[in-house]
């Protein structure tokens, strides 16, 4: 299968974030995506840069004014002191219930805060240049959906499902997964689904598209009672608007077994088949591996070449792009798996 990748995802190298009240070196590490491109090497895989721009979509999918601090944000925490060079900044205020979020306050601090859902997305200086070159590779993938083929795998990081139309969080800066569905609607599509299999539920994805039919989104998830991102990602949550019935979470409780896990993949689908739509998006994440370090369902590595397999089945153009995932040394055998599952 061709894959879209871009050595640029490198420069966003963090080394610690908040775990349990303590720093811990980041989960989601360059590491991951060298153990795909690996194996997806060692399995004869295409291997392609990007060759997109994604600066339309981007547009479409994030707030000019995120878009502006996330491109400036290192630069602006340097110029508080030389010194910040060297440290981490991370939020610590956020406006919630009652605060106001019209205005964007000079403290660099007090920006981090309104552009963020959590203090656990750690933004260092090559952090807008390897989410860009991710974006990019979001739109190629895309691309080559429109000129005929059936199946590209994305094997980008930083991941993109949590972040919102103007805030990161969860790992993720841009929305990998809405650059590559807004690029298939610009191209002609009309209808686009998505399916988001991470264990964490897309919130950022799912706000993006929350008003909108022609872009249905479905997830399968830890339940956000006890798992992140908590604050959304519930079954009650349908749509509103012209959105109404386009949006479908079927949140699992931790632990969930694997039958579980596909009897809820059967009912995603049977959803996205009724859609009628012309592309598909999968937010793969692969945090779902028994082996996961901060995930708690069941799947095995060849569970998913069942996943791949039952994708395929869709009989949809279709772009796979890399969400979650923190077992990095598995991490490349089961992304292999789906696209081998996808295409055997
Ligand atoms: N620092 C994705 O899988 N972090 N994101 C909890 C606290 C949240 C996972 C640990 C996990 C986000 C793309
Ligand atoms: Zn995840």
């Amino acid at each position: 299968m061709i894959t879209i990748f871009s050595a640029d995802h490198a420069l966003h190298a963090p080394e610690h974030e908040f775990f349990r009240g303590n720093r811990v070196p980041c989960f989601e590490s360059p590491s991951r995506a060298e153990f795909v491109r690996a194996e997806l090497v060692a399995r004869g895989n295409d291997i392609r840069s990007p060759d997109s721009d994604s600066t339309d979509a981007l547009r479409r999918v994030h707030s000019g004014a995120y878009l502006q601090f996330l491109q400036t944000a290192w630069q602006q925490w340097v110029a508080l002191d030389p010194n910040n060079a060297d440290m981490q900044p991370f939020p610590s205020v956020w406006p919630v219930r009652t605060l106001r979020h019209d205005i964007e306050p000079d403290n660099f601090t007090a920006k981090l805060g309104l552009y963020s859902m959590d203090n656990g997305t750690p933004l260092v200086a090559g952090t807008w240049d390897a989410a860009k070159a991710g974006a990019d590779a979001a739109a190629s993938t895309a691309a080559l959906l429109s000129q005929g083929e059936r199946g590209v795998f994305c094997a980008t990081r930083p991941p993109g499902h949590h972040a919102g139309s103007d805030f990161m969080g969860g790992y993720c800066f841009l929305n990998n997964a809405a650059v590559a569905a807004e690029t298939l609607l610009a191209q002609g599509c009309r209808r686009v689904a998505i399916l988001d299999v991470d264990y964490h539920h897309g919130n950022g994805t799912q706000s993006i598209f929350y008003e909108r039919s022609d872009v249905l989104f479905v997830s399968i998830h830890g339940d956000p009672m006890t798992e992140y991102p908590f604050y959304l990602g519930h079954a009650d949550e349908v749509g509103s608007g012209e959105g109404t019935g386009f949006n479908m979470n079927l949140p699992l409780p931790a632990g969930a077994s694997v039958e579980r896990w596909f009897s809820a993949l059967e009912a995603a689908c049977a959803r996205i088949e009724h859609h009628g739509a012309d592309a598909f998006v999968v937010s793969l994440g692969l945090d779902t591996y028994a082996g996961d370090p901060i995930s708690t369902f069941a799947l095995q590595s060849p569970d998913f070449l069942r996943l791949g397999s039952r994708l395929k089945d869709l009989g949809l153009p279709t772009a796979m792009i890399l969400e979650g995932g923190y077992a990095a040394r598995e991490l490349g055998v089961n992304a292999a798996n789906v696209l081998d599952g996808f295409t055997g």
